[in-house]
C-alpha cells in the first residue's frame, strides 16, 4: 500500500481521487441490450440470459415451490441471523415514518406534506460467487414500510437456472414474493420498459456492475428514476494513538475484499500507528479466501499522514467516504464534525461489518464522492412528498394583498383574477 507523508492542500484532489469509471465506453453494447429487451420482451430477455448468464430459462418467475426449497434447504444459523437483522433494520428503519403535520402559516392558511409511497419499485440484486442477500434487507425492508404497492426482485440466475436459496429466503422474509430470474443490462431493461411477464417499474434500486450502472442511467434518460449513481466499495477510517491496529486492519480488509476497484485510505497523525496498521494488513490478508481481490484492491488505497486532527477532518470531508470509521478515543467530537460521508461507525467497538449486516442502518450509500450532495437509501427514497393546502374564505382575505401584489408585478394579472374572483363573491 502506498504511504503519503503530509501531502500539501493542493496535492489532495489528485490523492483522492477514484479510480476512473468509464461507462461511456459501455453505452453502444448497453443501448443496444436496452432497445432489444424494449422491443421484444420475454424472448430477448431469455436470450441475453442464455448469453451472458448460460442459462436457459423458460419461467422468469420464481414460483411458489422454489421460495419453499429454499426455506427448506437454507441452513438454520444463516436464517435466524438474516430474520435477527431484519428486525433490527426494521427498528430503525421505522422511525423514519414520520406523521404529516399541519402547519398553519397565516390565520386560516394550512398546509402540509405527506409522504406517499412510489407506486411500483424494482430491487436489482447481483448474482455472483457471493450473492449479497443482504442488500435484499436493506432495500425490501424501506420499500415495505414505505408502503410501495409493488416491489419487484430481479438477480440473474446461475447456469442451472437457479437462484441462490438465501436470496429467495430473504426476498420472502421481507415480503417479497415477484422475484424474476433475470440480471445485467436485461434485468435493469425488464424492470424500466415491462414485459410480458416483468412489471414496469418507476424507481430502479440496487448495486450491480459497470454495465448495470450503466444501464440504470440511459433509462434515467427515459424518465425512470434510480436510486443513486453507484460505484465501488469504499471506506476511509481515521485512527489516533488509540486506535488498535489488528481491528483497523481488519475493518480495511473487510471492503478491500468486495472487488478488486474497492478503494480504502487510513488517515492518522501517528506514523507509529500508519506502521503497525500496514503490518496487521499484510498478516491478515494472507488469510483471506479472497485474497487475491483484496491484494487488487489494495493497490489503489491510501495511507495518508497528516499534520493534525484538523487537517485530518478536512482531508476526510473533501474526500467524502461512502463509510467512515473513526477508530479514536474521542470519537463523538470528531463526528460532529464529519459534513460528508454515507455512513459513520464511531469507536473502536464499532466495525463496519455490523453496519453492512444488521446494526439496523442501511448500506445502500453514496460513493465516488456523492456524499457530499446524496444521502444513503432510506424509507425516503421509496416516496414521494406530496404537499398540500387548504384556505378557509378568511385566510383567502388574510394573504389576498400579497398574492395580488407579487401576481401583477410579474405581469400576471389572470394569477390575481383567481383570488380577486373569489374575495367578490
Ligand atoms: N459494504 C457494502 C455492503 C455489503 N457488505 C453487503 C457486505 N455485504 C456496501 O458498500
Ligand atoms: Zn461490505
Amino acid at each position: 500500500m502506498q504511504v503519503y507523508q503530509y501531502p500539501k492542500r493542493d496535492e489532495w484532489k489528485a490523492l483522492l481521487q477514484r479510480p476512473a469509471m468509464n461507462v461511456q465506453a459501455l453505452e453502444g453494447s448497453v443501448k443496444a441490450i436496452l432497445q432489444e429487451v424494449k422491443q421484444q420482451g420475454d424472448a430477448a430477455v431469455k436470450k441475453f440470459t442464455q448469453q451472458f448468464d448460460k442459462a436457459t430459462i423458460n419461467n422468469l418467475m420464481v414460483a411458489v415451490d422454489e421460495f419453499t426449497i429454499a426455506q427448506q434447504t437454507l441452513d438454520a444459523k444463516l436464517k435466524a441471523a438474516i430474520l435477527s437483522a431484519k428486525v433490527n433494520i426494521e427498528t430503525f428503519h421505522k422511525s423514519q415514518l414520520t406523521a404529516p403535520e399541519v402547519i398553519e402559516t397565516m390565520p386560516g392558511v394550512q398546509c402540509w406534506r405527506k409522504n406517499v409511497a412510489i407506486e411500483k419499485v424494482g430491487l436489482y440484486i447481483p448474482g455472483g460467487t457471493a450473492p449479497l442477500f443482504s442488500t435484499i434487507l436493506m432495500l425490501g425492508i424501506p420499500a415495505k414500510l414505505a408502503g410501495c404497492k409493488e416491489i419487484i426482485l430481479c438477480s440473474p440466475p446461475d447456469a442451472n437456472g437457479q437462484l441462490h436459496p438465501a436470496i429467495l429466503f430473504a426476498a420472502k422474509a421481507v415480503g417479497i414474493t415477484k422475484v424474476f430470474k433475470v440480471g445485467g443490462v436485461q434485468a435493469i431493461g425488464a424492470m424500466a420498459y415491462g414485459t410480458e411477464t416483468i412489471p414496469a417499474v418507476s424507481k430502479i434500486f440496487g448495486p450491480g456492475n459497470q454495465y448495470v450502472t450503466c444501464a440504470k442511467q440511459l433509462v434515467q434518460q427515459d424518465g425512470l428514476a434510480i436510486d443513486m449513481p453507484a460505484g465501488p466499495s469504499e471506506v476511509a477510517v481515521y485512527a489516533d494513538a488509540s486506535a488498535n491496529a489488528a481491528f483497523v486492519a481488519a475493518d480495511l480488509l473487510s471492503q478491500a475484499e468486495h472487488g478488486s476497484d474497492s478503494q480504502v485510505v487510513l488517515v492518522s497523525c501517528e506514523q507509529r500507528v500508519v506502521n503497525s496498521i500496514e503490518q496487521e494488513i499484510n498478516k491478515q490478508v494472507e488469510e483471506l479466501p479472497r485474497k487475491d481481490i483484496a491484494l487488487k484492491a489494495l493497490t489503489n488505497s491510501k495511507l495518508i499522514l497528516v499534520n493534525n486532527e484538523a487537517e485530518a477532518i478536512e482531508l476526510l470531508n473533501e474526500y467524502a467516504p461512502e463509510h467512515l470509521i473513526v477508530s479514536c478515543n474521542n470519537p463523538e467530537q470528531i463526528a460532529d464534525q464529519i459534513i460528508n460521508a454515507g455512513s459513520v461507525f464511531l469507536g473502536h467497538y464499532s466495525p463496519e461489518s455490523v453496519g453492512d449486516y444488521a446494526s439496523g442502518t442501511n448500506h445502500t450509500l453514496p460513493t465516488n464522492g456523492y456524499a457530499k450532495a446524496y444521502s444513503g437509501v432510506s424509507v425516503d427514497s421509496f416516496v414521494k412528498k406530496i404537499t398540500f393546502q387548504q384556505l378557509s374564505q378568511e385566510g383567502l382575505k388574510n394573504i389576498s394583498k400579497t398574492v395580488i401584489t407579487m401576481a401583477e408585478a410579474e405581469g400576471l394579472q389572470a394569477h390575481a383574477n383567481a383570488v380577486k374572483v373569489r374575495l367578490s363573491s
